[in-house]
């Protein structure tokens, strides 16, 4: 039932959002920030690494938790849920995709330009200066508990290289925030796929939708703090559900595996 109220919302839809978060890169193997962090991060959680402080106190623990999270998503592919994703731009008018997600799984799976509100693992900068720094080599494989990695230094003012990404207590990417802010207010349909709703400014856009008069579709195995403002709930995991949701609004051929 609830696949096929979500299916006629899609088919009238002129221009539909995508919201994501950890859960549709949680069936590729990529942890969300529930999962409690493993190896050298243990004793650690993952709101208390993802800040400036804890950059300051321990460079060579931060940079190389990052460089552990950019390799383990080096590794893995997106799945169904991402590459369902992607292929909504052949069926609607209008797709914009916002993601949470630092990593690039989205773009792997064809979605052009996706905004990240929190940034990525692959756009390193300096920390002092703000100027783009070059993704070190791989060379050595990090062991599978992970290790400390001094962070590289800016080529043009010596200081530390920093990930790329937004941490707790910092402002989002003006540009980036704005053009979500823009699309969740002119969209009539928005899909929250895999994220618990927690963080903010980024949780302000499905209720944005939500008080914009969008129609709002959430895909999430777990209850969230967004049920209420869910126009269909569709309780599942999105590798699985969002490929079902594609299929029923516009029948044909299945999704070429990842
Ligand atoms: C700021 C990058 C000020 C780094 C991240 C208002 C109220 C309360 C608090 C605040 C507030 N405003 C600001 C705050 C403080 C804070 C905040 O929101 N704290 C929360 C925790 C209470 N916000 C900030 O600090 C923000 N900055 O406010 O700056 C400012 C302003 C101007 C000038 C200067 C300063 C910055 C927040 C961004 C932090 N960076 N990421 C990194 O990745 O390391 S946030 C990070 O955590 C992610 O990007 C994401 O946003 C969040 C995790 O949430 P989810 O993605 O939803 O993932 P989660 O693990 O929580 O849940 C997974 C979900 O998936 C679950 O629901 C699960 O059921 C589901 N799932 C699991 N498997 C599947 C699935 N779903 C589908 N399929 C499956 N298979
Ligand atoms: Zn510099």
């Amino acid at each position: 039932m609830a696949l096929s109220d979500a299916a006629k919302l899609l088919q009238k839809a002129r221009h539909v959002v995508v919201f994501t978060g950890a859960g549709i890169s949680a069936e590729s193997g990529v942890a969300t920030f529930r999962d409690a962090l493993t190896g050298l991060w243990s004793r650690f959680d993952a709101q208390s690494l993802a800040t400036p402080q804890a950059f300051a106190e321990d460079p060579d623990l931060v940079w190389g938790w990052y460089e552990w999270r950019r390799q383990q998503v080096q590794q893995v592919r997106p799945n169904h849920g991402h590459l369902a994703v992607a292929r909504l731009k052949d069926h609607v008018p209008q797709l914009t995709v916002i993601t949470q997600n630092v990593d690039d799984l989205h773009e792997r799976a064809g979605s052009d330009t996706p905004t990240h509100l929190h940034g990525s693992l692959f756009a390193p900068r300096c920390a002092a200066c703000s100027r783009p720094a070059p993704l070190p080599a791989t060379t050595e494989e990090q062991p599978a508990g992970g290790r400390r990695v001094p962070p590289p230094r800016c080529a043009h003012c010596a200081g530390p290289v920093r990930p790329g990404v937004v941490w707790f207590g910092e402002a989002l990417p003006e540009q980036a925030l704005e053009s979500a802010v823009r699309a969740a207010s002119s969209c009539d349909v928005l899909l929250t796929v895999g994220t618990s709703g927690l963080v903010y400014p980024a949780a302000e856009i499905p209720r944005l939708a939500a008080r914009s008069g969008a129609a709002v579709i959430q895909v999430n195995p777990q209850p969230t703090p967004l049920d209420p403002l869910a126009t269909v709930n569709l309780p599942g995991p999105a590798a699985e559900l969002l490929p079902a949701l594609l299929t029923t609004t516009w029948p044909g051929p299945p999704l070429s595996t990842p």
